[in-house]
């Protein structure tokens, strides 16, 4: 068997860059070949699977990949159609890609809400996560299954509705549609299966998902540093996003004003700033972080 844990991910696509950019960023170095389907990362023992996003979640549970990374749409629709037991699920949440799984009707149409689904046909790529809803919502309508220009079904007369992903709405409203209700909210997610993997193999897991899981949470954090009166210490610290006590460092020369700095781990807004400049704060600068280990 071989040591070098594997890890599928998405060859071409709208999943692909980041989840390159993710593993660039913790660490890793590779070079993605043209034709290939094997990446090899240089500095850990550590192979990267070039594939499909579709094929992803099989793979791992298939035991053809140790993890994977892919859309949760993805792989909760393998999980839904799966004929047996799908040892396949989300080690971690990554961040990225979001959109929803919508069902949507034309604007003009009589489709509005999910009480005015009762058998009608629906179009969708998803066909397994639409039924676990229908069941769950006890509707009974056919589902249509469409592997894409799933927004053209109603205008073309093959189903009343859809269920498509929506990030912007750009394509929805470019097509007439207009979304209803949200069924599914997806990020991309690291995959993983209940297998247990070898010693150096897990340990090498372990250190990859610690670094992604760093690198997740440097992505929203900033280091916030200002001048501020100290009769709005208190105000000013409540202000701050996600952070601790943050450090005060008097000023040489100013009785009134302290330097303040601190780590805010949730995002610091243009309006949070411009709050903290009506208490008096100055010199305000908000400084990303590359690396962050807790
Ligand atoms: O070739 P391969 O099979 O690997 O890729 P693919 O073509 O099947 O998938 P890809 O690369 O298009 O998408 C990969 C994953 O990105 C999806 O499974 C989602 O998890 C995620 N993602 C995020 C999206 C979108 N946003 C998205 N907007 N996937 C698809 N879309 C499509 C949607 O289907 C619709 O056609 O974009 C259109 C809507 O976008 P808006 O912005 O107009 O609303
Ligand atoms: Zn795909």
């Amino acid at each position: 068997m071989s040591e070098r844990l594997t890890i599928a991910i998405q060859k071409k696509g709208r999943l692909a860059d980041e989840s390159f950019s993710l593993l660039r960023k913790s660490g890793l170095h590779f070079t993605i070949p043209r034709g290939g389907l094997l990446a090899r990362v240089t500095n850990m023992p550590v192979d990267l699977l070039l594939v499909r996003d579709d094929d992803i979640p099989s793979f791992v549970a298939s035991s053809a990949s140790d993890i994977g990374i892919v859309g949760e749409n993805v792989l909760a629709e393998a999980a839904h159609s799966a004929t047996s037991p799908f040892d396949a699920s989300i080690a971690l949440r990554l961040g990225f890609s979001r959109c929803k799984l919508c069902l949507a009707g034309l604007e003009n149409g009589e489709i509005k809400s999910i009480n005015n689904l009762e058998n009608t046909t629906i179009a969708t790529s998803y066909p397994g996560i639409l039924n676990h809803f229908l069941r769950e919502n006890k509707i009974t309508a056919s589902t249509v299954e469409m592997k894409g220009a799933v927004e053209l079904a109603p205008s073309i007369g093959i189903a009343q509705s859809i269920c498509d992903l929506v990030s912007s709405g750009a394509t929805l409203e470019a097509n007439g549609l207009s979304a209803f209700a949200t069924i599914f909210h997806s990020e991309a997610v690291l995959v993983g299966s209940s297998r247990p993997l070898s010693a150096d193999k897990q340990a090498c897991l372990d250190r990859l998902v610690r670094r992604f899981a760093g690198v997740i949470q440097s992505a929203e954090t900033k280091y916030i540093m200002m001048n501020a009166p100290k009769a709005q210490l208190a105000e000013i610290t409540r202000l701050l996003p996600g952070s601790d006590a943050p450090t005060v460092i008097p000023l040489a020369g100013n009785e009134d004003l302290v330097a303040v700095q601190a780590v805010c781990t949730e995002t610091v807004f243009w309006e949070t700033l411009e709050d903290l400049k009506a208490l008096g704060a100055r010199a305000i600068l908000v400084l990303p972080i590359e690396k962050m280990m807790s």
